[in-house]
C-alpha cells in the first residue's frame, strides 16, 4: 500500500487544544455520526448469560445465540469464564501506555510505514491516489491511535515488540490473548451447534486460528459531530471479541439499517461475527457492521481480539446448509485474497463480502 507522508498521531493533535479538527478528519455528511444516544435494553445488542458453559444450559444458550446471530451478528456475553480482574488489567495497561508513556518511547514501537497490518503503535494513514475503487470515507482519517499485537499462532507472538511500559503490559497481554482464544473456540462451537452443525464445524473450516489484538485509543475530539473514531466496517475474519471502557461510542448497524450505540458493560464481552462466519453459515448469520463515534470530553479505550483463518485457507458456505430452498449465497474465496481486496478497496461497510455474492 502506498502511503502519503509521516502519520500524525491523534493524541498529540487532541492535546494541542485546537477547537477544530483538521479537514482530513471530516467525514462526508452521509457518514457523520448521530448523537451518542444510549439505547434502551430492547433496542440494543442482546445480552447472553453463558452460565460458564454449563452443559445443562446448552440448549437455551444455543437458541439465544442463534437469534442474536441472525438479527444482529453481535451479542454481549456474561459468565464467560474470563475474570473481571483480567478484563480490568488489560484495559488498565492499555490506558497507561497511551496516557503515561512518553512519545519517544511510544515511537520505538511505531508500525512500519507502508506495511499492511504491521504490528505496533499506529494511526490510520491516507492511501495513495493510485488506489482504485476507494470511496470518500476511506479517504478520511480516523480519530484514533492504536497498538496492534500479533498473538497466535505462537510463532507470530513476540512480546518483545510490545510496550515495556507499564511493566506488566506484556504479561497481561499474553494472559489475555490465551484466554480470548479459548473463549473464541468455545463460542465458535456454540455458534456451529446453534445451526445444527457439529461443534467443531466453523473451527475446522477456519483452521489454525490467527489472532490479533488491537488496543484502540480515541482521544477527546473537539468536533465529534464531524468525525468518526473508526469508520463503518465489518471485521474480515471469523469472530471478534471486544471489550470497552465505560465511556461509550461503539455503534452497530441493526437489521433496519439504524446505528445503535452499544452500552458499555464492564464485565461483559461483546461478540462480533465477522465476514468468514457469514460466508460459512451461508448468510444465515450476519457479520456485524460497526463503527466508533468520538466525544469531546473523555478519551475512550477498547480492546478488540480478532480470530481469523490463515491466508491460504479456502472459505465457502457449509454444504450442510445448502439445499434447493437455500442455495449457496457466496462463492468460495481464499482468505488471503479477501484480505488483499479489503486493503485495496478499504472497509466501506460490507462491500467486500457483497462482492462474493452469487446471483440469486
Ligand atoms: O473501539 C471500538 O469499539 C471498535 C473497535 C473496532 O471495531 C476494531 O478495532 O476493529
Amino acid at each position: 500500500m502506498q502511503l502519503t507522508g509521516e502519520p500524525i498521531r491523534v493524541q498529540p493533535l487532541s492535546q494541542s487544544g485546537q477547537t477544530r479538527v483538521p479537514p482530513q478528519y471530516i467525514q462526508p455528511i452521509q457518514h457523520r455520526p448521530v448523537p451518542n444516544n444510549l439505547p434502551d435494553s430492547e433496542s440494543t445488542v442482546p445480552l447472553i448469560n453463558l452460565f460458564n458453559f454449563d452443559p445443562k444450559r446448552r440448549n437455551p444458550t444455543r437458541e439465544s445465540i442463534a437469534a442474536a446471530c441472525r438479527e444482529w451478528g453481535a451479542f454481549h456475553v456474561t459468565n464467560h469464564g474470563v475474570s473481571s480482574t483480567l478484563l480490568d488489567a488489560v484495559r488498565q495497561v492499555g490506558l497507561t501506555f497511551f496516557n503515561d508513556c512518553p512519545m519517544p518511547e511510544k515511537l520505538r514501537y511505531a508500525c512500519v510505514d507502508g506495511a499492511a497490518a504491521s504490528e505496533g503503535y499506529g494511526t490510520k494513514m491516507l492511501v495513495g491516489s493510485e488506489q482504485e475503487e476507494n470511496d470518500a470515507a476511506s479517504e478520511v482519517l480516523d480519530w484514533r491511535d492504536f497498538f496492534d499485537h500479533k498473538t497466535f499462532p505462537l510463532s507470530r507472538r513476540n512480546p518483545n515488540k510490545w510496550p515495556e511500559f507499564p511493566s506488566d503490559y506484556r504479561e497481561v497481554m499474553v494472559n489475555y490473548s490465551d484466554e480470548m482464544k479459548v473463549l473464541a473456540q468455545k463460542l465458535l462451537g456454540l455458534i456451529s451447534e446453534s445451526l445444527g452443525l457439529r461443534r467443531s464445524y466453523i473451527e475446522d473450516a477456519v483452521g489454525e486460528i490467527y489472532q490479533n489484538i488491537t488496543v484502540s485509543y480515541y482521544p477527546p475530539c473537539p468536533q465529534p459531530e464531524l468525525t468518526l473514531g473508526l469508520q463503518s466496517h465489518s471485521d474480515i475474519g471469523a469472530i471478534t471479541l471486544l471489550i470497552q471502557d465505560d465511556v461509550g461510542g461503539l455503534q452497530v448497524l441493526n437489521s433496519g439499517d439504524k446505528w445503535v450505540t452499544v452500552q458499555p458493560l464492564s464485565d461483559a464481552i461483546l461478540v462480533l461475527l465477522a465476514d468468514q462466519t457469514e460466508i460459512i453459515t451461508n448468510g444465515k448469520y450476519r457479520s456485524c457492521v460497526h463503527r466508533a463515534a468520538t466525544n469531546p470530553d473523555r478519551a475512550r479505550l477498547s480492546v478488540a481480539t480478532f480470530h481469523d483463518p490463515a491466508k491460504t485457507v479456502r472459505i465457502s458456505p457449509a454444504s450442510e446448509l445448502i439445499n434447493e430452498s437455500s442455495p449457496a449465497k457466496f462463492r468460495e474465496v481464499v482468505y488471503g485474497d479477501y484480505i488483499s481486496s479489503w486493503y485495496s478497496k478499504g472497509p466501506g461497510g460490507k462491500r467486500n463480502i457483497d462482492a462474493l455474492l452469487l446471483e440469486p
